[in-house]
């Protein structure tokens, strides 16, 4: 096996420089909280390949479900012949999304095509054309989505021109909105729509119920409630972005849930299949359904070998109670990063739910978030940074990472505070 040095040159003479990556060594097999590089070098992981592999890396069931399914057929389209598997995630998605009401979904392959898709049935069944997005949101990096994202530097950076019919309002953001309550932040936020947007032109109001790349901002509670209540009222969709937060990350199903939020549509990916590409958009039958058949597809979208992960992930999930897991993380890491923002006033913010938590420094630049992430490298823990000044770190362990594991880590970015 080459050395990480030698893949990194390979990489740098074949690969496109605009895809980056957070380390330079190169991954030999991977677990359930640890990753082992081609050196032979062992990395504690706080990002789960960025909020994916939370049954764990190469989990059991997941290898299994994978290796039948490719053996029995690795591709068809559901477009062409149809497949039972594709069938079963979207009812368990029906059953487990919330909301009591009859559903429909449909499989996409990433986190950004299920969000485009999501628009396309919001604009399709209320015929309007505006779409409501809030600050420091992510939603992907496709043309309509990369309209919806907030931040320019990566995403955006001279990539226009983007898709019209995209309106951006604040967001609730305790930390750096002077504390408003839930309920004025949303006042803020609708009152922009109605008089800059008018309630009858919105398609559809699309959030993160806990934000991602945006700094894993929590909005101040009352303020998804409200926005969804205004939604309905307006006759427009409320989606919710459950890609980052969805399946068991925040410590329930979806993040949506701990305030009775029950979004119109809801979008799904990353850990719906423990590292195969799936993603879904699952939703109110009657709104599914306006669209006419074959306005939604894909050559891949729906993949058996995808499904086959996705049930055997959810199985999982379900069997060892990854959601309790979630929760256990968080009663293990708060109460250190708690202790570490007391001991170090450089951190201005100890935020998050469940197993997706993150330390905002309180000056708004990069330079401590990115110093401690790379001393975090150094010594072997696997960190990642976000948000719209990029001086938040943040934690995305395996739901399946053992306490010893989980210790170590917090050990690490401890020692890490302290040397920088
Ligand atoms: N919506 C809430 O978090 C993906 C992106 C990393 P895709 N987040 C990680 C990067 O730099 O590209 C994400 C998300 C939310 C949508 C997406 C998009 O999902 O599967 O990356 O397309």
């Amino acid at each position: 096996m080459p050395s990480s040095e030698e893949l990194h040159k390979r990489r740098t003479a074949a690969v496109a420089r605009g895809v980056g990556s957070v380390v330079t060594s190169y991954v030999d097999h991977a677990g359930g909280g640890t990753l082992t590089d081609v050196d032979g070098r062992e990395w504690i992981d706080f990002a789960s390949g960025i909020a994916v592999t939370s049954v764990g890396n190469a989990a059991p069931r997941v290898v299994e479900a994978v290796q039948r399914q490719v053996e029995r057929f690795t591709h068809t389209c559901f477009m062409v012949t149809p497949y039972e598997s594709y069938v079963a995630v979207c009812e368990t998605l029906n059953g487990l999304t919330p909301g009591t009401f009859d559903k429909r979904s449909a499989l996409f392959n990433s986190g950004a095509e299920a969000v485009e898709n999501a628009v396309k049935v919001a604009r399709h069944a209320t015929g309007r054309p505006a779409v409501v997005v809030f600050d420091h949101a992510y939603h992907g990096r496709t043309n309509l989505t990369m309209a919806l994202t907030a931040k320019n530097m990566p995403y955006k950076h001279r990539f226009g021109p983007f898709a019209p019919e995209i309106y951006r309002v604040p967001m609730s953001y305790p930390y750096r909105d002077g504390g408003l309550t839930g309920g004025q932040a949303a006042t803020h936020a609708l009152e922009q729509i109605d008089k800059q947007v008018g309630a009858d032109n919105v398609a559809a109001v699309l959030i993160e119920p806990i934000q991602g790349e945006g700094g894993f901002v929590v909005p101040a509670e009352g303020f998804l409630p409200a926005l969804a209540d205004w939604t309905r009222q307006a006759g427009a969709v409320f989606i919710a972005d459950e890609i980052q937060t969805g399946f068991c990350r925040t410590g329930t199903w979806f993040a949506c849930q701990p305030e009775a939020v029950v979004p119109d549509l809801v979008t799904t990916a990353k850990g719906i299949a423990g590292g195969l590409p799936l993603a879904a958009v699952t939703g109110r039958a009657e709104l599914m359904d306006a669209v006419h058949v074959g306005g939604l597809g894909g050559t891949y979208g729906g993949n058996p070998i995808a499904c086959a992960a996705a049930m055997a992930t959810i199985d999982t999930m379900r069997e060892l109670d990854l959601c309790a897991a979630a929760r256990h993380i968080e009663s293990v890491m708060l109460p250190r990063l708690h202790a570490l923002a007391e001991r170090d006033p450089r951190i201005g913010d100890v935020r998050g739910r469940g197993a997706m938590l993150a330390i905002e420094t309180a000056a708004a630049d990069p330079t401590l978030a990115g110093a401690v992430s790379r001393a975090c490298h150094s010594a072997g823990l696997l960190t990642l940074t976000c948000g719209t000044y990029g001086n938040v770190l943040r934690f995305l362990p395996p739901l399946v990472i053992d306490d010893a594991t989980l210790t170590r880590g917090l050990d690490i970015l401890d020692e890490a505070f302290t040397t920088i």
